[in-house]
Parts: C-alpha cells; structure tokens; sequence
C-alpha cells in the first residue's frame, strides 16, 4: 500500500415509502468533516453524496431485501442513486471505501447498498459510521459480510488512527472508537475520548459535494431561498434525555468552539460558495449566554449580513431578552424549542429537564424580537398517560395562541444508542435480527398510521391515532384563531417539509388508517 490511501466516502440513498411525503436529504456535514481531515493528512478522498441527484430520481427498493413483510399495498423506494449508479462512480483504484449512516430509519436500503458494494468490488476494505452505525455496529457487522469494522462516535481521530494501523500493519486493536471482525466474534475498542480543540478542525471539505442541490430552506431577505449550508460551533450535551442519542455517542461533555473560529468558517464559507443562509446542526446549541452574545457580536462586527437558524432544537434555559436580542440583530431569525411534552410528569420521566414558564417566557421573547419559533414535540413515549396527552393539547393551545409558528409531532421511536432503545431491546419487545423494527420505524416519517407505540398505558393505537389528531388540530385550531396569517401558510406550503413531513399527506393518511384500521400494530411490553 502507499503511504497515502484513497478513500472513497459515500452518504447511501434515502429510504422511504412510495409516494409518502417526499423525504429531503440535507447536506452531510460529518461527512463533510472527515474529508476535510483525510485531505489535510495528504489522502485522496472521493467523495459520493449518494441520497443527492439533479432529478430528484426514485428508485424502486427491491423488497426482496427485506426479512419481513410489508403493509399491505405499501412499496419502497430510495431517493438518489441506484446502486448500480453508485458502484460506477467509485474509483477503481480506492484502498478505503467508508459509508456515512446517519439514520437508522435507512438501515435496511444502507445494507442493501454496503453488500452490493462489497459483492461488487471484493477486496476493497468497507468501513461505517456515523449515529446508527455507531448505536448498533453489532448489527451492521453481522449483515454485512463484507464491512471490516464500524467507526462508533467522533470519528476525525477513529479514521487517521485506523488507516495508520492499516499501514503500519498494527492490530485493529489499538485503534479506540472501533468494532471490528475478530477471528472468535466481534471485537470492541475502548471508547475515544472526545475533541477538546474543536478549533483545530479543518472547516468541512464543502468543495466535494454538489453545495447548489441541497434543499434550501432558509428565505433570503429579497424573498427568494439561497443556497444553505450546515456548520456546527459545539458538540455533545450535557443532558441525559432517554429518548436521545447523544449521551451515548458523544458522551455528556460539551466542547465549544471560539465565536472567532465560527465566524472565519462562516466568512469563508461565504466567500467560497457565495453562501450566506447557515444552519447550526448543534446538538444543543445555547447553553452559554456569554458565548452566544460574543459570537452575535462578531458576527455584527464583522458585517457578514448572513441568516442563520437552529433547525434541530435547542434548549431554553439560557435564552433570555439579552440572548433574544443578540440573535435577532446578528440574523438568527429563527428557532426551533425542544419540549417534547407539555407533561411535567412525562418530561421528568424522559429526564428533558424543561421547565415549562421558562420555556414559554423565552418563546414569548423570541417573538416580540419577530422570530420565527417553531416546536417539536413527541407523542407515544413510553409511560405517557391520557392526562399527559391532554396537558400537552393545552400546551400546544397556549403555544399557538403566543404565536408559534409550527410545531414538528414526532412519533416515538425508539433508536439505537439511546436509553430507552436499551431498556425496551432487553425486555424484547423487538427483534433487530428481523427488520421489522426498521420497517415500522420508517412509517414514523412518512405517515402517521402503520406503526408500533410503545406505551403500556395507553395499549390501543387507534387512540393513539386519535391523539396524534387532537395534537395537531388543538395546535392548528388556535393558530387558525389566533395568527389566521401563518395558518394559511402552513396549509399551502406544509413547512413541515423541512423535516421531511406534509401536514396535508398526515391529515389524508390519518383518515385513510381508520378506514383501513386495524389494532394489531400496539406494542404490548
Ligand atoms: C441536524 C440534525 C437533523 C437535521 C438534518 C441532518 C441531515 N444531515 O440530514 C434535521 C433537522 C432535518 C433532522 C431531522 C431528523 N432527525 Co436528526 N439530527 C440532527 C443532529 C442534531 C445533528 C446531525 C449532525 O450533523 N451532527 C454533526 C456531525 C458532525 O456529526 P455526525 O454526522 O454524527 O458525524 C460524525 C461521526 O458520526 C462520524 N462520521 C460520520 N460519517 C462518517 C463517515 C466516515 C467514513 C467516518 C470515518 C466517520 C463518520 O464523524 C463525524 C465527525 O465526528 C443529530 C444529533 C447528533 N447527535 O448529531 C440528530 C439525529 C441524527 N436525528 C435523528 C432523528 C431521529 C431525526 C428525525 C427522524 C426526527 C423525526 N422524528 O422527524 C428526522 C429525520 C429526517 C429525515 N428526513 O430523515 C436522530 C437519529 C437517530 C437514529 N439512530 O436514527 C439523531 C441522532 C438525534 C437523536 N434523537 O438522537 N435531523
Ligand atoms: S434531547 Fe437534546 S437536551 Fe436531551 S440529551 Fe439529546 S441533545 Fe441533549
């Protein structure tokens, strides 16, 4: 081998259901990074942005590749490129072909395309990572015959480490973040202590990717939307929340980067692509005031006239006027709260330490410094009972009435890493040797009927069903009362497909799952 390798890095297609609400693809900012590292080290990197065509092409999903039975007339499809397509793009002369899965939701079109790979071009070395990799690596060794080992958690120093010791011809072993094929089973490293010097990261190698094809959610000033582009200035969260993720992949430690360092991303960024639409893919974003208003500040100083939002939620606690008003100058002009519950009671049990009139306050703020605040919230989590649900419909209500301007109601699904993924997995109520897990999980997405909860307390799904109604129309009938102007909004253009979602298609597909109901979906723990 030379002493520089080339890596091939590939972001697989997206899965999702035939003619559901169309599933957008953002631009892979991890992956981004890692290109950027391998560049810097001297490593020619290709790179694949697999979910991403001109077209928008669809492609049919073979349903062959998957062990369990569909919903009957339900069919599959993936956005972007078939794998065919895939495999011809990749560079013949590639030592190192790593695939980046983000979404556990596309594990079973992710393995279709890693094994195609691997039968396709042998003796090429198949690497995976990223939060679902990451979450279940176990899973994604024993279905995929051809992957080497699985990168788990922060994997900037994970990739150098494990290239040196493929060139140095040292044991896998001593490469931390790793699990890999062993000759008696499995092998896991210890885990990678976390990046302290997030400075020192190279800014993501945006120059590979097709920056003009992603969606573009952000308006311009003169109305129109510009091309918009991921950055992130912390990582990690010290929240335990059991529904999450992040404690497991990034540990409960919070880094940041300098406001200097964010800004000469932000100004270069600009320069190179023209852009100036930004969204911060924190985990959780605001947690120090003092560093939001010095990086505000900056921003203003440095008069980069950009727009900027948090489009993954962020926590309330330390936004108050001040903060508001730092935002709203420097061109935040959106933000995304994260209650998840308007229940006291399931918000203690999900440990989401939101304290409800502080969060209100801070919405409240947000608005008479004219933001656009939007909410997530979840229905279905484990231990969530109908007075929880009517709570959380009166807290939608009070939401509305102060002017939010849209809320995204995630179905709970319990993903891999996080603590509630653990403690349903040990009491069986799934099985991830078949797929039926990822199937249903998909559903969350795409429609709203179809698919498991995992409640005790309230067993029957049509009820749920029926709550997840009562959620929506409670938020939209007072927004219809109260802000008629973002109502008829949201009825013509479903703002919720920057999540992937259409109000429209959950509204036709809820009436058209009790028609077609049936109870067996109710997962009995
Ligand atoms: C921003 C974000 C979004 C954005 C879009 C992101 C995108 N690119 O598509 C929006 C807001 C649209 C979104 C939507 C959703 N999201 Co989201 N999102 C995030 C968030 C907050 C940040 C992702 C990110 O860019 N992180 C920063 C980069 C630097 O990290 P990274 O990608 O993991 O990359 C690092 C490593 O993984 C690794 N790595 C990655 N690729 C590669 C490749 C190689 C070769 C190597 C070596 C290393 C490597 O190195 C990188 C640097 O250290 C994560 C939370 C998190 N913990 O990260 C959730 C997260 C990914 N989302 C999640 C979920 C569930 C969703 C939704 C399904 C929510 C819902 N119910 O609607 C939707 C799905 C939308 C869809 N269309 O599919 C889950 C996924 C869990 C899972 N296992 O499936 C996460 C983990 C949050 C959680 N609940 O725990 N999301
Ligand atoms: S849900 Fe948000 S606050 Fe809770 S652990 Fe995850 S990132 Fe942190």
């Amino acid at each position: 081998m030379n002493h520089y390798m080339k890596i091939c890095l590939i972001r697989p297609p997206k899965l999702m259901i035939k003619n559901a609400s169309s599933v957008v693809s953002f631009p892979p900012l991890g992956m981004a990074i890692i290109a950027a590292v391998l560049k810097n080290e001297g490593h020619k990197v290709q790179v694949i942005d697999a979910a991403i065509t001109e077209n928008n092409q669809q492609v049919p999903f073979d349903s062959n590749n998957i062990n369990t039975k569909l919903p009957s007339n339900a069919s599959l499809v993936t956005t972007g490129l078939s794998c065919d397509e895939v495999v011809d793009l990749i560079d013949a002369d590639t030592d190192i072909i790593g695939f980046s899965c983000m979404f556990s939701i596309d594990w079973v079109s992710d393995r279709t395309l890693i094994n195609f790979i691997g039968e396709k071009m042998p003796g090429k070395l198949l690497i995976a990572a990223g939060e679902s990799a990451s979450g279940m690596p176990d899973i994604f060794l024993k279905q995929c015959p051809g992957l080497t080992a699985c990168v788990i958690g922060e994997g900037e120093e994970t990739i150098l480490e494990f290239i040196a010791a493929l060139k140095e011809n040292k044991s896998l072993q001593t490469v931390n973040g790793l699990m890999f094929r062993g000759t008696d089973g499995f092998i896991k490293t210890p885990k990678r202590e976390r990046l302290r010097q997030l400075d020192q990261l190279p800014i993501p190698a945006w120059e590979e990717f097709p920056v003009t094809r992603y969606p573009r959610p952000i308006k311009n000033s003169d109305g129109t939307n510009g091309i918009t582009l991921p950055l992130i200035a912390t990582r990690g969260c010290p929240y335990r929340c059991t529904f999450c993720t992040s404690p497991d992949m990034w540990g409960t430690r919070y880094f940041m980067r300098s406001p200097e360092s964010v800004v000469r991303e932000m100004e270069y960024v600009k320069s190179m692509f023209g852009v100036i639409n930004f969204e911060f893919f924190d985990l959780t974003a605001i947690i120090q005031k003092k560093w939001v208003i010095e990086f505000s500040n900056l921003l203003k100083e440095k008069k980069l006239n950009v727009v900027w939002r948090f489009p993954a939620g962020t926590r309330s606690e330390a936004i108050d006027e001040e903060v508001i008003e730092a935002l709203s100058s420097s061109g935040c002009k959106e933000i995304m709260y994260a209650p998840e519950s308007g229940s006291e009671r399931v918000l203690e049990l999900i440990k989401k330490k939101v304290i409800i009139p502080k969060l209100m306050e801070s919405m409240q703020l947000a608005k008479k410094h004219d933001m656009r605040v939007y909410i997530n919230m979840i229905i279905g989590l484990p231990g969530e009972r109908h007075i929880d649900i009517f709570k959380t419909c009166l807290f939608l209500m009070r939401c509305a009435k102060l002017g939010v301007n849209d809320v995204g109601l995630a179905k709970f699904r319990p993903y891999p890493g996080s603590a509630l993924f653990d403690d349903l997995h040990k009491k069986g109520i799934f099985d991830l040797n078949s797929d039926e897990y990822f199937i249903d999980s998909l559903f969350v997405v795409d429609s709203i009927v179809l698919n498991k909860f995992y409640n005790t307390e309230i067993r029957s799904s049509k009820l749920y069903m029926f709550y997840y109604f009562l959620y929506l129309s409670s938020f939209y009938s007072f927004q219809f009362i109260f802000q008629f102007k973002n109502f008829k909004r949201i009825m013509d253009y479903g703002t919720m497909y920057r999540y992937g979602l259409n109000l429209k298609k959950d509204i036709i597909g809820l009436f058209q799952g009790f028609l077609t109901f049936n109870d067996k979906s109710t997962a009995r723990a």
